[in-house]
């Protein structure tokens, strides 16, 4: 393990130099998005200048090199996460999509009236509504894991609550409001000792934590770009190849096809039969682009420097009178959330966005979570690996300064 020179990281990032009101930008809204290195940014514009062309389509060598740049992303995802097969690998536009994606399959191939989804009670709104989605057109029932209130997920209940019909379990990796970070090694083996697949969300983990699909054998684990420092309109389904095989299509068109006639269509093999329409090249090059910075940094020092910074908040937070942590978990993702006593979270937003400090207030897309604190919505500090304990102080400064204002 290598400690990080930040300051040569933070060049990597334009964006970052930046003033917001007058005051140095503290961006701390990383769960939210993360910000892209050049890198990325030049890779982006790369394809567009030099190498446009529609994928897998035509002849020429302006296609045939966008479809090599476009597929070498996918062998770099491949390696990122370790899957056994390249065709494991389905880029979706996000997240939010690829778990639509799988939902609607196994809807349609794999779930029926009276059988059970299993989610969690710290689920993100797209781990859980598209399950909903499923309910409704399957009669199917959705059971939910309870969390404890330092935010963990109780594994005992979980035990319980599998049975001959439950047909998947859906679980975050890691939370986007809590930080906690689940222990879905022991999840999948409760879950596979009853033979019931396994899917990961993995939006806020996979830029965090070093993942092994294969060492994890998860059957599904999902993750959008744009928050490992690639961009919007791109993301990754990782399917083991018996589910992908298993599943139809989840759109029609374009390029997902092996034949069409009237009567009747055959698709084409994995992973293009879930990759219909034009994909996002440009998107996925730059994904593509991401991986390497990670991979260049190395994630090992990533996790490094993101835990001393969640050690160091934690504590610098906690000294704030008033200031209540939601999520107390012993192991985290550099993620705190937190409410002042006695003024709004969004109050509390609003004010430090006047001294440059970006955090995201809000429900964060987990409303039941919320429920289940009590709470309306939270503050959120979420770090990346360009953060500093300096922005820290900034942002506890301004957050004594938010206090003074509201008194
Ligand atoms: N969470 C946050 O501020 P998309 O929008 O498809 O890239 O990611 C959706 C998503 C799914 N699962 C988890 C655990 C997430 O945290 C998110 C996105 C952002 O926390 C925006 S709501």
């Amino acid at each position: 393990m290598k400690k990080l020179n930040i300051t040569k990281i933070r060049a990597d990032f334009p964006l970052l130099h930046q003033q917001v009101h007058n005051h140095p930008l503290v961006y701390l809204d990383n769960s939210n998005t993360t910000q892209k290195p050049q890198s990325v940014i030049q890779a982006m514009n790369d394809y567009y200048e030099h190498d446009n062309a529609n994928i897998h389509r035509s002849v020429y060598n302006l296609s045939e090199r966008a479809t090599q740049l476009f597929e070498n992303a996918r062998d770099k995802i491949k390696h990122f996460i370790n899957a056994k097969h390249r065709h494991e690998i389905v880029f979706v536009k996000g997240t939010t999509e690829g778990i639509n994606l799988v939902a609607d399959c196994l809807s349609r191939c794999h779930i029926n009236a009276g059988d059970e989804i299993v989610i969690s009670a710290m689920e993100h709104h797209s781990n859980i509504v598209p399950w909903q989605f499923v309910c409704e057109k399957t009669g199917a029932h959705l059971k939910v894991i309870p969390v404890s209130e330092n935010g963990e997920l109780d594994l005992q209940k979980f035990t319980d609550l599998l049975n001959e019909k439950t047909r998947i379990v859906a679980i975050t990796h890691a939370s986007n409001v809590l930080g906690t970070i689940n222990p879905i090694e022991k999840i999948i083996e409760i879950a596979h000792e009853k033979n019931i697949p396994v899917l990961l969300d993995g939006a806020q983990a996979v830029a965090h934590l070093p993942v092994d699909v294969q060492k994890l054998d998860c059957d599904f684990y999902i993750f959008s770009a744009h928050k490992m420092y690639g961009p919007t309109g791109t993301g990754v389904v990782y399917g083991k190849e018996k589910w992908l095989h298993a599943m139809p299509p989840y759109q029609g068109g374009g390029s997902m096809i092996q034949q069409v006639t009237f009567p009747k269509t055959t698709y084409a093999d994995l992973p293009y039969k879930f990759e219909a329409g034009t994909s996002n090249m440009a998107g996925v090059i730059g994904l593509g682009a991401a991986v390497d910075y990670i991979q260049h940094l190395g994630m090992e020092n990533i996790v490094s420097h993101e835990q001393d910074l969640l050690a160091y908040a934690t504590r610098q937070l906690q000294k704030i009178p008033g200031l209540r942590i939601i999520g107390t978990a012993p192991e985290k993702i550099g993620v705190i959330s937190f409410i002042l006593e006695g003024i709004h979270p969004h109050d509390v937003g609003t004010a430090l966005d006047t001294y440059g400090v970006a955090v995201r207030v809000g429900h964060h897309c987990a409303m039941p979570l919320m429920e289940r604190f009590g709470v309306p919505a939270t503050i959120r500090a979420s770090f990346g690996v360009y953060n500093t304990e300096e922005e820290i102080d900034v942002l506890v400064e301004s957050l004594l300064k938010v206090q003074a204002l509201f008194k």
